[in-house]
């Protein structure tokens, strides 16, 4: 079997990555006979689920500067990727990504307007370690918005205003058009058709 492969799903919030998820794990167990080591960013080891929840909840009279928000996605990433996501690899088992670093860029590097902080501090954690597919869903932001406000709570991030929302998203397309391991699914459709368009996408890949 060819060699252990990260994938990983991007997208702004209500974008779907959690039904994208499930079904590209499916697609994944096919393809090598065992489930992926599935993880999510921030989270996937005990300390960066700790963290997680630091950069998700808002403290009134301490608010999280950007600076220290990029740094926590940051500490959080290097554990999971030497803790779980370098050793899943080298023991020859794929790995789901729920967001990676193309997060950091376009949140923190587009959005919040931290572009050169966000990319030496990427350059310095990561080594040029990096996904060997990601799956970018694009959603305008309003209607990803909308989406994730049916659920219920907006988080910290979430509260954010649409302008850095749109940054984001910026970030992430043109990010996408630079560099040919990301793939730009239109996540506006009907998830039947978004479904589809994974599973075109990866049947191509893989
Ligand atoms: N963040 C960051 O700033 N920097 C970083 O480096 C990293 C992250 C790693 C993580 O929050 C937050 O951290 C995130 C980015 C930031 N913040 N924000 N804002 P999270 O992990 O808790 O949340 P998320 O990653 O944004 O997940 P999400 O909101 O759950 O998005 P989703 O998984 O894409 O949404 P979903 O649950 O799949 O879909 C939402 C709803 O829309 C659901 O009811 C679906 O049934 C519906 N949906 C989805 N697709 C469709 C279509 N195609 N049609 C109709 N309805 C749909």
């Amino acid at each position: 079997m060819s060699q252990a492969k990260f994938i990983v799903i991007e997208g702004l919030e209500g974008a779907g990555k959690s039904s994208a998820i499930a079904l590209v794990k499916d697609l994944m167990e096919k393809q090598t006979g065992k489930a992926p080591v599935c993880t999510r960013e921030p989270g996937g080891t005990v300390l960066a689920e700790k963290i997680r929840d630091l950069v998700k909840i808002a403290e009134a009279d301490d608010p999280l500067c950007d600076e220290a928000e990029c740094l926590l996605f940051y500490a959080a990433r290097a554990q999971l990727v030497e803790n779980v996501i370098k050793p899943a690899l080298a023991r020859g088992e794929w790995v789901l990504g729920d967001r990676h670093n193309l997060s950091s860029l376009a949140y923190q590097g587009g959005g919040r307007g931290l572009m050169p902080l966000v990319k030496a501090i990427s350059d310095a954690t990561l080594k040029g370690f990096k996904p060997d597919i990601t799956l970018y869903l694009d959603v305008p932001p309003a209607l990803g918005l909308e989406r994730a406000a049916r659920r219920g709570e907006l988080d910290r991030i979430e509260q954010q205003a649409l302008e850095f929302f749109d940054r984001t998203r910026e970030t992430f397309l043109a990010l996408a058009a630079e560099d040919d391991t990301i793939h730009v699914i239109d996540a506006s459709q009907p998830m039947s058709e978004v479904h589809k368009d994974i599973q075109s996408v990866l049947q191509s890949l893989l």
